[in-house]
């Protein structure tokens, strides 16, 4: 594969069953669209493909794959991103036909993970992502080795194949021995990030929610991001870190600083393997003095997220930390029932807001400066 220092670009697939609602399949590859941002990369085509059963040997199918081929050339593609689990040969087979047309091939499981290691910021989040990337890396690797022993020697020979896998299944699971005692050391010296934080002596807040449903957009429309410059204090912050601005009660009075933090934010079906690795990622949510969780209020299966979040974040412990609902894309949902969710949510200061065209902003601002006060 060759190394990209440019945003990449990429194709998007999604493979789905001939039944599935088109609102659902929407979703999906919206979903997948987000991820791949989240990622930086820039995406340029997104394709669905109704399929009852994978193809075998290379998921999407010879015919999609000539497609995939062709737009690629045409569009100066650098990556395929399936949206999908694919057995580590299928993956082999694709990244075998791209490689020739300088692409790589990844699976929905490759992009979460890249997301991740873009994003860890603590040693623990860094070692919790490397072992579940040994963990999915390994299959594919035993599986190239498959292909290669297959080749090399014949019935009743011992392939190199054969042999090469046998030591790469011993180192990786060395690595994983490793990791793992890293990781006990890490956990000990966990204090160390957060008193980092806390040394500046300011209120901190988290952005969380779903992915898609505007963490970064709100983070970017609150602090109009741009026009902050970087001073010494804040320097030493990670880049997802915006300073907001809160205004005093009075024209007189100075108004407080509150330290704003993006999250990669909570992923649809998240693989089981991924899940330590995810909120090892959600450090920074767990130290924070008050959450905004963010929610696509068009969003037809708005409760059960919302439900799923808080579920997450009760097992981080921070079922204490004070919350406030902001419901976003209220452009795009003009029949949302407010004051029942006012009433249904009423400890979690509901507000309602668009971040594509400002409404309701202020409002958060408001419940921001409230909750930190209250606090
Ligand atoms: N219509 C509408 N779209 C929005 C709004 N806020 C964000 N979006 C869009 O929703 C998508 C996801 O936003 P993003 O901030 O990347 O979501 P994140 O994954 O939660 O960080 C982007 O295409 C945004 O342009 C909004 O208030 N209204
Ligand atoms: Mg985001």
């Amino acid at each position: 594969m060759h190394t990209v220092s440019r945003a990449p670009r990429a194709i998007l697939i999604d493979v789905i069953p001939p039944s599935m609602d088109r609102d659902d399949a929407a979703w999906r590859i919206t979903e997948l669209e987000s991820l791949t941002r989240t990622f930086g990369g820039i995406v340029i085509v997104k394709l669905i493909q109704k399929r009852s059963l994978p193809d075998y040997r290379t998921y999407v199918g010879s015919g999609k794959l000539e497609e995939i081929i062709g737009i690629a050339k045409e569009e100066r593609a650098d990556l395929l991103i399936v949206n999908n689990l694919l057995k580590p040969k299928q993956l082999f087979a694709l990244e075998e036909a791209l490689r020739p047309h300088h692409m790589a091939a990844w699976d929905r499981v490759d992009l979460i993970l890249k997301i991740f290691q873009k994003h860890a910021t603590t040693a623990e989040a860094k070692l919790q992502i490397k072992l579940a990337a040994i963990k999915h890396m390994g299959p594919r690797i035993f599986g190239m080795g498959m292909e290669l022993s297959q080749q090399a020697g014949g019935i009743g020979t011992r392939g190199i194949g054969e042999t090469n896998t046998e030591l790469m299944r011993r180192h990786l699971a060395d690595q994983e021995r490793q990791v793992k005692k890293e990781l006990e050391k890490a956990a000990r010296s966990r204090g160390v990030h957060r008193a980092r934080r806390e040394r500046l002596g300011l209120p901190t807040a988290s952005i969380v929610g779903y992915t898609n449903a505007g963490k970064s957009s709100l983070l970017n429309a609150l602090t109009k991001k741009g026009a902050f410059v970087a001073n010494a204090l804040f320097a030493t912050l990670d880049t997802r870190v915006s300073k907001l601005w809160l205004k005093g009660e009075t024209p007189e009075s100075e108004g407080s600083i509150v330290l704003l933090s993006d999250t990669i934010g909570f992923i649809q079906d998240l693989p089981p393997d991924l899940i330590s690795a995810f909120r090892s990622t959600l450090d920074e949510t767990i130290e924070a003095d008050l959450l905004l969780h963010v929610i696509d209020a068009g969003d037809a299966h708005l409760h059960e997220k919302i439900a799923e979040v808080e579920d997450i974040l009760q097992q981080l412990g921070t079922t204490g930390t004070p919350r406030i609902y902001v419901f976003n894309k209220m452009d795009t949902a003009p029949d949302l029932d407010r004051a029942a969710l006012t009433e249904h949510y009423a400890d979690m200061t509901p507000t309602f807001v668009s971040c594509l065209d400002g409404r309701g902003l202020d409002d958060v601002k408001r419940a921001i400066a409230d909750r930190l006060r209250a606090a």
